[in-house]
């Protein structure tokens, strides 16, 4: 495995690697190398503060990422952390598997800080920008997903 990035500012398909860890095992890239993998998807989303906000991306499904033969995740993860470098976000695995790594919006690549983000059907505050790991894992009943997280409000 390669140990550093490609952050090429100006290079729309520069590399950016998303971790897998806890249940699941593996390093995925995620560009925009492969037009054929990207899916599009238009989503609005409600921030605490009342404003709502919307666009369209383009990106890698999660469920893609996860179907590799070099990549495994255990069957009882319940939920997953998503990380960016100072944030974090826990939702169920249902919802992170009905979500995309996006690295376009409005048609234009994301820059690489932003890339890839988390579009899901989730709040506002929980689209992560700069995706940097998914952590699998398995929550008890009685567990809070919330404890999991880092986020700024
Ligand atoms: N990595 C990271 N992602 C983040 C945040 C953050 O602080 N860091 N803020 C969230 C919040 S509260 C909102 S409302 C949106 C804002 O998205 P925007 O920067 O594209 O407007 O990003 C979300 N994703
Ligand atoms: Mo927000």
């Amino acid at each position: 495995m390669r140990g550093y990035q490609r952050g090429d500012d100006s290079d729309p398909t520069s590399r950016t690697a998303v971790r897998l860890s806890g249940l699941a095992d593996g390093t995925a890239a995620c560009d925009g190398r492969d037009d054929r993998q990207l899916e599009r998807v238009e989503a609005e989303f409600l921030c605490a503060s009342g404003e709502r906000w919307g666009g369209a991306w383009r990106g890698i499904p999660v469920a893609a990422l996860l179907d590799r033969p070099d990549v495994d995740v255990e069957p009882e993860a319940t939920h997953v952390r998503v990380a960016a470098d100072e944030y974090a976000v826990c939702v169920p695995i249902r919802t992170a598997l009905d979500a995309v790594l996006a690295v376009e919006r409005g048609g234009e690549p994301l820059p690489p800080a932003r890339r890839p983000r988390f579009i899901a059907a989730v709040d506002a505050g929980r689209t992560v920008r700069g995706v940097r790991g998914l952590e699998f894992l398995r929550l008890g009943p009685d567990e809070d997903p919330q404890e999991y997280e880092e986020l700024g409000y």
